[in-house]
C-alpha cells in the first residue's frame, strides 16, 4: 500500500501538546501561509508589487506586500484566541492583546515577508515566525515559506510543501538532518571591507583551493534568509551575516534575533547543525528589545565550528 500523504494538520494533531492549543495556532499560521502564497503568485498581475513609500523601524523600504502580509498574520493569530502578544518586523512596537491574555498561552514573533527586496523580481521570499510560551523560555518554531514550512517540536524538523490543487501542506521531507559539513558558503561579499577580521580570514580560507579539504567552496547568496537557510538545511554549508567593524559598520550584523536569527537557529539545531553569533550560541541570548540585531553564523556543524575558530583567532 502506498504511503498515504501526511498533511500538516494530521502532523500537528500527532505532535502538538495534548490540549491542541499549539495545533490551533499553527493551523492559523498555515492559513496565513496559504494566503501569502496565493497573493505572491498573483501580485505581479494585480498591481500589488512595489513600495508603500514608507520606511519601517528597521530603516528599510516597506513593500506593499510587507504590510499586507503583516495584516494577514495579525488577523490569523488574533482569530486563534490563544495569542496575547506579537512582535513583527513591520510593527515598531509589540502588539499586545490584553483581552486575550486570560486564556492565551503564546507570544508570536514574525517577519511577514522575509527577503522582500526580492519581491518585485520574483525572487524567493518567506514568512519566518517563532511561537513562545507567554511566560518563561522555550519555544516552538515553525517557519513557513510559501511552499515549504518546517515544523519543529523538540524532535527534529519535517518540511511540508503546499499542494495548491487541494490547499494542503503535505509532508515532503521527514526528519531533516543537515550534513555535518557542506561545500557552499552564503554571505553578502560586498560587506567584506567591514567584516570583523576573523570572518574575512575564514571566507578567504573557504575560497582557497585545497583538494584534500574539499576547497574552494562555492558561493550562493539569494539575499533572502529563508531561501539561503532552506538550501543550507537540505544541502549543508554555512550562511553568515557577521558582526562588522569600521566605517558604516553594522556592529551587531543586520539580522533580528526575535524573528530571524532565533527561529532559524532553532530549526538548524533541531536538524543537527549549529547557530552562533561567531562566538556565542544564538539560542542562549536573552532578548533585550523587540528588534534587537545579532550577528549570524549558521549551518553545518563543522563549518560553524571552523568559523568560530577563525573568529577566536585560532587560525
Ligand atoms: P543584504 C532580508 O532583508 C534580510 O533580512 C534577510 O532575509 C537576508 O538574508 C538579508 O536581509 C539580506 O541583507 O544586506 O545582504 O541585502
Amino acid at each position: 500500500m502506498n504511503d498515504v500523504a501526511v498533511s500538516l494538520s494530521q502532523h500537528l494533531r500527532a505532535v502538538a501538546a495534548p490540549t491542541g492549543d499549539l495545533a490551533i495556532v499553527l493551523g492559523q499560521l498555515a492559513v496565513a501561509g496559504k494566503l501569502v502564497a496565493r497573493e505572491l503568485a498573483h501580485a505581479a498581475l494585480g498591481g500589488r508589487l512595489g513600495t508603500t513609500g514608507g520606511i519601517n523601524v528597521q530603516g528599510e523600504v516597506v513593500k506593499k506586500l510587507d504590510l499586507w502580509a503583516n495584516d494577514v498574520m495579525v488577523q490569523a493569530l488574533e482569530a486563534s484566541h490563544l495569542v496575547c502578544g506579537m512582535v513583527s518586523e513591520e510593527m515598531d512596537e509589540p502588539l499586545h492583546l490584553p483581552d486575550r491574555c486570560a486564556q492565551a498561552k503564546y507570544v508570536v514573533c514574525f517577519d511577514p515577508v522575509d527577503g522582500s527586496s526580492n519581491l518585485d523580481v520574483n525572487g524567493v521570499v518567506g514568512t519566518i515566525f517563532s511561537i513562545r510560551p507567554k511566560q518563561g523560555r522555550g519555544a516552538d518554531h515553525l517557519k513557513i515559506v510559501p511552499t515549504t514550512p518546517f515544523t519543529s517540536r523538540f524532535d527534529g524538523v519535517d518540511a511540508f510543501t503546499l499542494e495548491p490543487t487541494i490547499g494542503e501542506f503535505i509532508r515532503s521531507h521527514e526528519k531533516i538532518q543537515i550534513p555535518s559539513r557542506g561545500h557552499i558558503y552564503s554571505v553578502n561579499e560586498a560587506r567584506a571591507p567591514v567584516w570583523q577580521p576573523g570572518i574575512l580570514r575564514f571566507v578567504d580560507y573557504l575560497r582557497a583551493p585545497d583538494r584534500a579539504t574539499g576547497r574552494p567552496y562555492t558561493a550562493r547568496y539569494v539575499g533572502s534568509m529563508v531561501a539561503d537557510l532552506h538550501r543550507t538545511l537540505l544541502e549543508g554549508g554555512i550562511f553568515l551575516y557577521p558582526a562588522e567593524a569600521g566605517e558604516d559598520a553594522k556592529s551587531s550584523g543586520k539580522l533580528r534575533l526575535q524573528y530571524e536569527a532565533a527561529p532559524m537557529a532553532f530549526l538548524v539545531e533541531q536538524a543537527g547543525g549549529k547557530a552562533s553569533t561567531g562566538s556565542e550560541r544564538i539560542l542562549d541570548i536573552h532578548p533585550t528589545s523587540p528588534h534587537q540585531r545579532v550577528p549570524v553564523v549558521i549551518g553545518s556543524r563543522d563549518d560553524v565550528v571552523r568559523a568560530e575558530e577563525f573568529v577566536a583567532g585560532r587560525h
